[in-house]
């Protein structure tokens, strides 16, 4: 541990704590691991964490033959929530490779195109709230309106559930009560182990209202299901999660774990691909001509059709990389940890016991310029171009984590908000606020804050042929 540098200035007991700060600890690293390089711990309250975060360091963490998932610090603080869901499940608990298993077909290619169709129902919603403030001349609330989004698509493609998120003039209490366990488990990282429980009585006191909250509601959305007599079969998330065996051993989630799960996908499923869709759109409003080639890329693909087809998302190529550009500069979930599986040494140098684990900086390591190039901070989509790619080491990539434990809602994410980028390009003209500055806010995921944007109709896109375009 002695060769990996930390900041110079420590104070017994507070570590390194001071000076850092509470409400965005991601940045903070991220200024700090600036300084130190690719690898650099801080301490905080006797605790020390290792950060890492250059790309030849995190493609050896990469290996799975040497390293696994880490449940620790903010994934392991969400385990009063979401306990051995598939998110926070220890490798060794053996359901998640149960729910691993039943699971992973509802994330298939042919679930993927049962989805589309709600997928579309749900954008409408959105399109159709858009179209009102645009034509009131209001700007609209990107992060609020993509939370919107994410939270009605996650629900009823994966449990047929209507939270109504677009009659309503404020979150869901279901978000609510979810922010605040998302920002109650990350100030539980920084938080001083003696002092906070004594300090934070009545904030733990809400979390725990929060999680009671949020966990009524699973269980009202899995009676409903429950209730109907299987009539209601959908072949979704949830049926899979109630009548599916595993196909080898034949054993099924306890009602406990389902409760779990649902959780966790709501959650999971939501608030990260909400901040990659306000990300990209803020980049989108800030570049003209990505904007435009996006544009123009929506309408040679799509042409005229009403609403695209499965097939016709996956084919908007460039809409694509500006996403992965966007998750590239703010990968949305900002860190995941890594542990040794057994004795080994980290870059020929760093000697980690069987246990051992760090923490990869993503958002660092998406701008190291030793993997990146020089301009590692600019946006720029062709940066995803295939030749690119290739030119790239593996590994420097890794918005949706890695190895067994990787995101299961990649494909499920990128096709929702691919198809609704390619749906606002095609139908509106974004503007910024001049003087907006992008600052980003932490609650366990990172989120434009105070992100709004003015809409026009674009008048030669297909839909602005329909009569209630024709009123405005
Ligand atoms: C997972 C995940 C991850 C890993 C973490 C660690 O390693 O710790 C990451 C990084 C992620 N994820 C990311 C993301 C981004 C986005 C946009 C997303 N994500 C989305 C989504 C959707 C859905 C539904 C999901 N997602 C889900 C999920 C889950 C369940 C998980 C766990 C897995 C296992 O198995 O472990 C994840 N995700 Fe995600």
């Amino acid at each position: 541990l002695h060769r990996i540098p930390h900041p110079p200035r420590r104070v017994p007991v507070l570590g390194d704590v001071l000076g850092a700060s509470v409400r965005s600890p991601v940045q903070d690293s991220m200024r700090v691991g600036r300084q130190l390089g690719p690898v650099f711990r801080r301490k905080a309250f006797n605790k020390e964490i290792v950060f890492v975060w250059g790309a030849d360091l995190a493609a050896e963490l990469a290996d799975e033959s040497r390293f696994a998932k880490h449940v620790g610090l903010g994934v392991a603080n969400l385990r009063p929530l979401a306990g051995d869901g598939l998110f926070t499940a220890y490798n060794h608990e053996p359901n998640w490779q149960l729910a691993h298993d039943i699971l992973a077909p509802g994330f298939s290619r042919a679930a993927m195109e049962g989805y589309h169709p709600l997928m579309l129902d749900v954008a409408r919603q959105l399109t159709a709230f858009w179209d009102e403030r645009s034509h009131a001349g209001e700007a609209v609330d990107v992060p609020g309106d993509m939370t919107k989004l994410t939270l009605e698509t996650i629900a009823r493609t994966g449990f047929g559930h209507d939270f109504g998120s677009f009659e309503r003039s404020r979150p869901h209490p279901f978000v609510t009560a979810m922010v605040g366990a998302l920002s109650y488990a990350q100030r539980r990282n920084t938080a001083p182990p003696l002092l906070g429980p004594l300090m934070q009585r009545g904030a733990a006191k809400r979390d725990k209202a929060d999680r009671a909250y949020l966990d009524s509601t699973v269980d009202q959305v899995v009676e409903a299901r429950r209730g109907s007599d299987g009539t209601g079969a959908r072949g979704d998330l949830l049926d899979r999660m109630l009548e599916t065996a595993h196909p080898d051993t034949g054993e099924r989630l306890s009602p406990r774990n389902i409760r779990r799960q649902v959780v966790t996908f709501l959650v999971a499923g939501h608030e990260t691909t909400s901040g990659a869709l306000s990300f990209a759109l803020h980049y989108l409003s800030r570049n003209p001509a990505v904007l435009r080639r996006a544009q123009a890329e929506v309408e040679q693909v799509w042409g005229g059709t009403e609403e695209p087809a499965y097939e016709q998302v996956a084919r908007l190529r460039y809409v694509r990389r500006v996403l992965d550009e966007s998750l590239r500069l703010w990968p949305t979930a900002p860190a995941f940890s890594r542990e040794a599986l057994r004795a080994t040494t980290l870059g020929g140098l760093h000697p980690m016991h069987k246990g051992a684990w760090a923490l990869v900086l993503i958002m660092l390591l998406h701008r190291d310029p030793a993997a990146w190039g020089e301009d590692a901070e600019t946006f720029d989509p062709d940066r995803f171009e295939p030749k690119a790619v290739r030119a790239r080491p593996p590994h420097v990539f890794k918005p949706f984590g890695t190895g067994a434990r990787a995101c299961i809602g990649r494909q499920f994410a990128l096709h929702e908000a691919t198809l609704v980028l390619g749906l606002l390009l095609r139908r509106y003209d974004f503007r910024a606020d001049p003087d907006y500055r992008l600052e980003v806010s932490e609650r366990l995921t990172l989120m434009p804050r105070g992100l709004r944007l003015h809409l026009t109709r674009r008048t030669h896109s297909p839909q602005a042929r329909t009569p209630a375009a024709a009123r405005g």
